[in-house]
């Protein structure tokens, strides 16, 4: 199957917390290609992973990096197509410099940005299955299962914890 999202990590010491959104893009069985680029280390791969995306039909392309983390704002700037950022927590600022890097895009370039690491891998996997599921009654279907699914484990969850303080 042609992949549908194209995940672009900044560094193969990403990939720990980005096995999640592969996990998660498993889970609704919606096909991918995870890679590693980076904005300032492979300038020109970065352009050609997402160049050759567009031709080949990815509906969303999903960039993760740390620290000065520029990667999703650089993929935004090459294609109309929407791209989710992750900020990961590999530096010193524990995060707060790639979520303010990220989140801070200008005006005319956005990029739709998730929670600083693995919370985020899982919710930028989320976020682009939701965005395809526009066009897919299945997937539709499926993400409905997803939260239903959601709503009983917190009921359970709550139906245990209210036993055990009668
Ligand atoms: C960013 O710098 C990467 O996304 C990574 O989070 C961070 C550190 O990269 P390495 O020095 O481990 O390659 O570009």
């Amino acid at each position: 199957m042609k992949p549908k999202v194209l995940i672009i990590m900044g560094s193969d010491s990403d990939l720990p917390v980005m096995e999640e959104t592969a996990r998660t893009l498993d889970e609704f069985a919606v096909p991918y290609t995870m890679t590693v680029a980076s904005a300032h280390r492979t300038p020109a791969r970065t352009l050609k992973l997402v160049k050759d995306a567009e031709k080949n039909g990815v509906d969303v392309i999903i960039g993760a990096a740390g620290m000065a983390a520029h990667l999703p704002g650089v993929i935004a700037s090459h294609t109309i197509l929407p791209v989710i950022g992750i900020p990961l927590d590999s530096s010193p600022l524990r995060g707060m410099d790639a979520l303010l890097s990220i989140v801070q895009m200008p005006p005319g370039i956005p990029v739709a940005t998730v929670s600083v690491g693995k919370a985020g891998a899982r919710n930028a996997a989320i976020l682009a299955v939701q965005i395809i599921a526009r066009q897919d009654l299945k997937l539709t279907k499926q993400l409905q299962d997803y939260r239903r699914f959601m709503a009983t484990e917190v009921e359970a969850k709550a139906g245990r914890i209210a036993k055990k303080k009668r």
